[in-house]
């Protein structure tokens, strides 16, 4: 399989360079090297905790970077290495979200003789941004793990969305990752457009980095750059066609990354079929994403909060703390609705992401109570025929 191929371009950068003076090194100096290497891929104190407790004591640790199905590619301090699951792990895991992703910190281990190491377990998420699966009822699909700040990316040109824009940064919030959002493509309208759509974030109340960028013109690729700390991974989202691939190689260097034409409708062509990891020559992590068509909302009631702060600001002011901004008396939301005070677009917004997140939170917590009842009659009718 050619994705998990020991492949150069993980190793691009900084990483390599530490690889060379890995070697130039003692011992001792080398364990050293090795764990500011880790710290380079993102490893912190927190997960060394949590690691002594959960990973045995033949396994080390390796963040993943690509998930191919039952595949995995994992950077650890001594380069890349291709993975499976092992067995145990993936008979006791739940559900999909319970599985290694993009980004996750893995325990591992390796006999020296095999081609792939075994994945035993998964580190807590410190921070992760999911959604909910598309189609489907109440299913959460992971897309990154140990995301530093989400990129949402739009396109000037035909893409631009506010309330997709809003659900990405809902769900960023509510998995604890810092958003930011990227416009693309400002080389294909007038500044005018650009203009027009920073008033249209502001007037929403949107206040996160906004940074504009042309992969042609190169406007805004070193204020991209530079937004771009060494150790701290950045995970690109949006819509097929908006250039993510495009701007990751612009970062790079090189054409490491296929991207194709839109259509003439501006309609991309989901290029990128997989997510992957790469470490940027000045150290830090950026994640591409296949272009996603919708991004559902799911248990996301700490990211609405804080994505909507105007709202459950003046909600302080209301009579009744549980007030639900609709009908109750003396309540501080409507007042402010009714003075202009609170945009109708975005309050409308507001509630249907509220609904939304609840009701795909509660099937997906009776999906889960569903799938841990029928673990347990599994467990139980195997106790009866002895097999366990
Ligand atoms: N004019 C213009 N074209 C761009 C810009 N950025 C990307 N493109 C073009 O847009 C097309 C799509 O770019 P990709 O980088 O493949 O888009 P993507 O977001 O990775 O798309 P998926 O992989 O399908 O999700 C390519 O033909 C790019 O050359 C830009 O800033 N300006
Ligand atoms: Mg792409
Ligand atoms: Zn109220």
């Amino acid at each position: 399989m050619q994705l998990l191929a020991r492949d150069d371009r993980f190793l691009c950068g900084i990483y390599r360079r530490d690889l060379k003076v890995i070697g130039q090194l003692g011992a001792h100096d080398q364990h050293r090297m090795n764990t500011a290497t880790r710290e380079a891929l993102g490893w912190t104190p927190w997960f060394a905790a949590h690691a002594r407790t959960q990973c045995g004591g033949a396994e080390s640790v390796a963040r993943v970077v690509a998930v191919d199905r039952d595949q995995l590619l994992l950077l650890d301090d001594s380069g890349a290495l291709r993975a499976r699951l092992a067995g145990k792990f993936l008979y006791e895991a739940v559900s999909a979200a319970d599985l290694p992703c993009v980004g996750d910190w893995v325990c591992a281990d390796r006999a020296p003789a095999d081609d792939f190491a075994l994945v035993h377990g998964v580190l807590p998420r410190r921070t992760s941004l999911r959604r909910k699966a598309a189609g489907g009822a109440g299913d959460i699909q992971m897309i990154a793990a140990n995301v530093d700040v989400v990129i949402v990316v739009q396109s000037c040109d035909y893409d631009f969305n506010l309330k997709r824009l809003e659900r990405y940064l809902v769900m960023a919030r509510a998995g604890g990752a810092e958003p930011a959002v990227l416009l693309t493509k400002t080389d294909l309208v007038e500044p005018a457009v650009v203009a027009g759509q920073m008033a249209q974030l502001s007037h929403a109340a949107i206040d996160v980095p906004v940074m504009t960028l042309s992969n042609v013109t190169l406007d805004g690729m070193d204020a991209l750059r530079r937004a771009l700390e060494p150790g701290r991974t950045y995970c690109f989202v949006g819509s097929s066609g908006v250039g993510k691939s495009t701007l990751i190689n612009g970062l790079i260097g090189r054409a490491a990354l296929e991207t194709s034409a839109v259509s003439g409708t501006g309609e991309g062509r989901h290029t990128t079929v997989r997510r992957e990891l790469m470490v940027l020559a000045h150290g830090a992590m950026v994640i591409d994403n296949p272009g996603m068509r919708e991004f559902g909302v799911l248990g996301a009631g700490d990211g609405i909060d804080a994505s909507y702060a105007d709202i459950t600001g003046r909600a302080r002011d209301c009579r009744f703390r549980d007030c639900t901004h609709t009908s109750e008396p003396g309540c501080a939301v409507r007042q402010a609705l009714a003075s202009g005070d609170i945009d109708a677009d975005h309050f409308e917004n507001f509630l249907k992401l509220r609904k939304e997140s609840a009701f795909h939170e509660l099937s997906y917590a009776e999906r889960r109570q569903k799938d841990k009842d029928f673990g347990r009659f599994i467990k139980t009718a195997k106790k009866e025929l002895g097999d366990d």
